[in-house]
């Protein structure tokens, strides 16, 4: 049967062979002479999965042998994507896959496209959490991700006529091969009810007698390192109904009522929400908070208490990372396990508490933090409330003591929101009960300091951080773009850059060599043919490979000003119409392509997706413009989408306006795969720009210090004239639906210009014509690619948790030995 060797499966092509014809006929229970390509991708994921889960008994044997400090990161939302191709080149046995599938008759590549993405989460937050994970295991750390394994992840966003409309994502419905159903590894999960007192040995103990139970199961998700046999666990939790309860209504006689009831706890994990804008206090969510911060925090004690016999050494064993304040409640719910379960006295539960817990915030805006209503709170978890008061009452306490009585600095720093509606304020609660707070860019933490949290900046200096986002090169070079990967090898005399990203810098010295730009180039012609020939399938427009791929792929967001994109393009394309025939040579071929969802709920952000519709249906049509421009929009963008789009791109935008994108993480992955950034200075860009130097890129528009005084001079300041040009021209109903656009232009004039896309519309469109300029010439624009390579390795995941692991974890490598 399977090839066993020393006890590992074995990876040669043959034996992979075997393995697959085995999982054909016993796991996907089809005839070995007649599989298609699905049923072949499911045998092969069950082939590679055999192998990880080999791997991931090493490393938990070890790890619990070791007993090192170990990691637990705690986040709802994980942007995973396809597994197949990712744990091939992390196994490092993609060609022997290849070749073993190859002489079955099917192609690898082929295969992958089999693979639906695991889409359990928005955006930015949850793709950081997975190259996060993936850099965990790669450098050997003994660490854990927790999550919600959803039933429906993010929603597929349908193009109709322009509009975006929103549709189920059914991910689980042709199975996972990926996870393992762990049904003995579950939890009870108590909601609502109430606390009472109860006396045991003289000593008086809150009891909470709580009103409903479900069950938390476990669901394993294998994550390989590169180049490791460290295989870490991401463990996924699904609600079931529990095996208790009551059973009253079983005897009174309404046996379907009651079944169909039990049945709806499963709605607790059924589905991601999406709106990554703002909090908005429903039940629902809150339930999926606490229901996956409780299974988790369960489960870690559970194993602490495994080797331990008491908590002295909880902290010195156990780091909490709150992936910003969606699992906060979090430490609430370890210090009433402590003090309610485990008998420990407040102050020692608190400080085991704020030592091990960390947190890190992903968001500028005071609107983007959570707050919950404590009456919701309360009813829901009525114990945790009384915890938060008591906490939030010893707080002030001593803010009082150092601050003085100081009103309404203490009613700011309060962990709870006096007014019409309690609220219970989960920044200030995750600041409080944290050893350490991270931005997640330099900026961001200037900005956190200067407004949102400067209260506490002031309070505790020490304890606020920032750690500069990344992006993994395994995901985003080797198994996106396997040619330039081989190329930068080749180049560099070695493929230890996949690990030791830092070697990136050696390809600086052949930044001007003809004969590696001349490859260079020739490989981004390869990916840009790729990329041409799925617009055509997707849009039906036929796209030139030697026009510059102009790209813009993220959440559709105002503050990320895809419309000053499409205010662009509209510029570009009424010069083009207004040129005499001698201009149109000189003009710069463009495809310019946009790629985004819009919350559902978030009416501007799809008028947005509706003007960009509107614009390439005029612009792709017209016959003056030809080839010169075209726009398309990529529909239901996500993760294996940006694998395709991002290796086949000349020019990437980031317009975010200065001080509001906290970090930003598409532009690494684009500066890695060697495309032009074009950007304002935020976030994480005024650091790419620090490392590759303002010459290798486009940079524009206001500086983060400029912009609050240009608000304020706003209704006074002069729009340029081409500005509200192409303002009139979508208002007047140039690209017809006259009425509907009148709201999104409203969204840019002078007195409500509140992202300032007037202010920076011409330092936009001379950023645009460099870019042009530039393009012209081969040699510049491809040294400027290699560069940008070149200088991406600060801006690896991998830099990212290593610093993380020094500063704020204090945790060691584990290295499960071969
Ligand atoms: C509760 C609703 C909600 C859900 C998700 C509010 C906010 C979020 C996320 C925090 C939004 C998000 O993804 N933020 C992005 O995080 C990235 C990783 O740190 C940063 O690079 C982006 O700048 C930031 O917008």
């Amino acid at each position: 049967m399977f090839g066993l060797m020393d006890g590992f499966l074995k990876n040669d092509p043959w034996s992979l062979q075997k393995d697959v014809m085995h999982h054909v006929e016993y796991t996907v229970a089809r005839s070995r002479f007649s599989f298609d390509d699905f049923e072949a991708y499911l045998a092969l994921s069950h082939t590679i999965r055999d192998r990880l889960i080999e791997r991931w008994h090493d490393t938990q044997v070890y790890f619990k042998r070791k007993d090192p400090k170990r990691l637990y990161f705690l986040s709802l939302e994980f942007l995973m994507g396809r597994s197949l191709s990712n744990s091939t080149v992390n196994l490092g046995i993609k060609d022997q896959c290849a070749d073993a599938l190859n002489q079955l008759g099917f192609e690898f590549e082929q295969l992958v496209e089999q693979e639906g993405d695991a889409a359990l989460g928005n955006g930015g937050l949850a793709r950081l959490s997975a190259c996060q994970m993936d850099s965990l295991a790669t450098l050997d750390f003994p660490a854990w991700g927790y999550g919600l394994r959803y039933q429906f992840g993010l929603f597929r966003q349908v193009i109709l006529d322009g509009f975006q409309h929103e549709q189920p994502d059914y991910w689980l419905n042709f199975g996972n091969p990926w996870e393992i159903e762990r049904i003995h590894v579950s939890y009870a999960v108590k909601f609502y009810g109430a606390v009472e007192e109860e006396l045991l040995n003289g000593v008086k103990r809150k009891v909470w007698i709580p009103g409903e139970t479900v069950e938390a199961v476990a669901y394993d998700n294998p994550i390989p390192g590169y180049g490791t046999r460290n295989t870490i666990n991401l463990r996924l939790w699904a609600a079931k109904p529990s095996g208790e309860g009551d059973m009253e209504s079983y005897n009174t006689g309404d046996y379907i009522n009651a079944v169909v009831n039990r049945q709806r706890a499963e709605t607790i994990s059924s589905v991601l929400y999406p709106d990554d804008r703002s909090y908005q206090g429903k039940e629902l969510r809150l339930k999926q908070q606490y229901f996956f911060v409780t299974a988790s925090t369960q489960d870690i004690i559970r194993r602490y208490k495994d080797s331990h016999s008491n908590f002295d050494d909880f902290s010195n064993k156990v780091a909490l990372q709150l992936n910003d304040t969606h699992p906060s409640l979090a430490i609430i719910e370890v210090m009433r396990i402590l003090i309610d379960e485990e008998n420990i006295e407040w102050n020692r539960a608190w400080s085991i508490v704020c030592d091990s817990f960390s947190f890190t915030t992903h968001t500028v805006s005071p609107e983007g933090l959570e707050k919950i209503p404590a009456d919701l709170l309360g009813s829901l978890l009525p114990r945790h409330l009384e915890i938060i008061y008591e906490i939030n009452f010893l707080f002030m306490e001593e803010l009082k003591k150092k601050l003085g009585l100081n009103y309404s600095q203490l009613s700011q720093m309060s962990i709870v929101e006096e007014g019409a509606v309690k609220n219970i304020r989960m920044a200030n609660l995750s600041i409080v009960g944290c050893h350490a707070v991270n931005g997640v860019s330099r900026v961001h933490l200037e900005l956190l300091k200067k407004r949102v949290f400067k209260d506490f900046c002031e309070l505790w200096p020490q304890k606020f951080q920032y750690k500069t986002n990344g992006a993994t090169q395994r995901r985003w070079m080797v198994v996106s773009n396997p040619n330039l990967c081989g190329l930068i090898s080749k180049w560099l005399g070695t493929e230890a850059w996949i690990r030791d990203v830092d070697l990136l810098i050696g390809l600086k010295e052949f930044a001007s060599n003809t004969d590696l730009q001349h490859e260079w180039r020739m490989v981004k012609r390869v990916n840009k043919m790729r990329l041409a020939e799925y617009i055509e399938a997707i849009s039906g427009v036929k796209v030139s490979v030697d026009a510059m791929f102009d790209v813009q792929i993220k959440r559709i967001h105002e503050y990320k000003r895809q419309l000053l994109n499409l205010f662009g393009i509209i510029h570009r394309y009424d010069c083009i119409k207004n040129m005499e025939k001698s201009g149109k040579t000189k003009v710069v071929p463009r495809v310019c392509i946009i790629g985004g969802k819009a919350a559902p709920g978030y009416e501007i952000a799809k008028k947005i997706i509706k003007l960009c519709h509107a614009v390439a249906e005029t612009i792709n049509n017209d016959p003056d413009v030809g080839d010169l421009l075209k726009l398309v929009f990529i529909p239901d963008y996500n993760v294996s989408v940006a694998e395709l789009v991002i290796p086949g791109s000349d020019l990437s935008q980031h317009l975010s306006t200065a001080g509001h994108e906290a970090s930003g993480t598409g532009s690494m992955k684009f500066l890695m795969n060697g495309c032009l950034l074009l950007a304002t200075s935020d976030g994480s860009t005024i650091e790419i720009i620090e490392e590759i130097g303002n010459d290798n890129m486009f940079v524009f528009g206001a500086k983060v210090d400029e912009v609050p005084a240009l608000r304020e001079m706003k209704s006074s300041l002069k729009v340029p004239l081409q500005f509200a040009r192409v303002v009139r021209m979508v208002r007047d109903g140039y690209f017809g639906h006259k009425d509907y656009f009148e709201s999104l232009c409203k969204t840019v004039e002078n007195g409500g210009d509140f992202y300032l896309l007037g202010n920076d519309f011409m330092s936009y469109l001379e950023a645009q014509a460099a870019a042009d300029k530039t393009f012209v010439d081969q040699e510049k624009w491809t040294r400027m690619s290699i560069l940008s390579s070149a200088g991406s390795s600060r801006f690896s995941s991998d830099r990212t948790i290593q610093e993380y692991a020094e500063k704020t974890w204090n945790i060691e490598p584990c290295k499960c030995p071969f």
